[in-house]
């Protein structure tokens, strides 16, 4: 037995939360190593545990896995959540791609200033709307379940699910004219797991505030 997956990252949301989302789909028990200081982290560099000096890092079947698209990639395909032929993982990944650049967008808003809080939120949900809801709304269309890929659930169906809570956040109403997303987001809330993971007490984290920022400053070489 391999044991527990072990996950070390700040208590913060980011990275490492997709892998949380993807272990939690994937019925995956693991434990969280929260980072707080920039000398925990020089620990596990000098113990050669961070092959870039970076975290995510995942220790899982026996592995210490840095990247955190590679974790994701390892988890999916051991768990069937990545396609069931190229062609389908090729479209998973062209979603996950751009499911990543609005995410990305999401994640900045905490660094801006407070007074450009509002514009950003604006910012990310006029792009939310125009580029991104829209492909993964046909593409439910042209789909007889509610998945992304090949009628049944894959790691793309769970990184959408997050991407529609966090979008969702920063605008509400934000599908309003998204039919297919709405039955999707009902559909994939139901899904045992899922349901699970997003009761009380989970580790799903709130958008980064303060404190947050402030771990990911005293974990960054860069502020040593
Ligand atoms: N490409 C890497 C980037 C990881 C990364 O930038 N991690 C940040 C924390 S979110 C970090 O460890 N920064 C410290 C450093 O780069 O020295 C991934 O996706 O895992």
């Amino acid at each position: 037995m391999a044991g527990k997956a072990k996950l070390y990252y700040f208590d913060g949301r980011d990275r490492m939360e997709w892998v949380c989302w993807l272990l939690a789909a994937a019925g995956v028990e693991f434990e969280e190593v929260l980072l707080e200081t920039a000398e925990e982290v020089q620990n596990l560099i000098q113990d050669g545990k961070l092959m870039y000096q970076q975290v995510p890092m995942v220790e899982i079947d026996g592995v210490k896995m840095v990247q955190t698209r590679a974790i994701l990639r390892y988890i999916a395909a051991k768990y069937n959540l990545y396609g069931k032929d190229l062609k389908e993982q090729v479209l998973i990944n062209m979603y996950m791609e751009g499911m990543k650049e609005l995410r990305d967008l999401i994640m900045l808003v905490p660094f801006a200033l407070p007074e450009d809080w509002e514009k950003s939120l604006s910012f990310v949900a006029e792009k939310a709307t125009q580029r991104f809801l829209s492909v993964y709304e046909k593409a439910l269309k042209d789909q007889r379940k509610n998945y992304l890929v090949g009628n049944q659930l894959t790691w793309a169906d769970i990184f959408l699910f997050e991407l529609i809570l966090m979008v969702e956040e920063c605008k509400s109403g934000v599908l309003s004219a998204f039919p297919k997303l709405q039955e999707f987001k009902a559909a994939i809330s139901k899904l045992p797991r899922i349901h699970k993971f997003l009761q009380p007490g989970s580790p799903i984290r709130k958008p980064m505030d303060e404190a947050n920022l402030e771990a990911v400053k005293n974990i960054s070489r860069f502020n040593n």
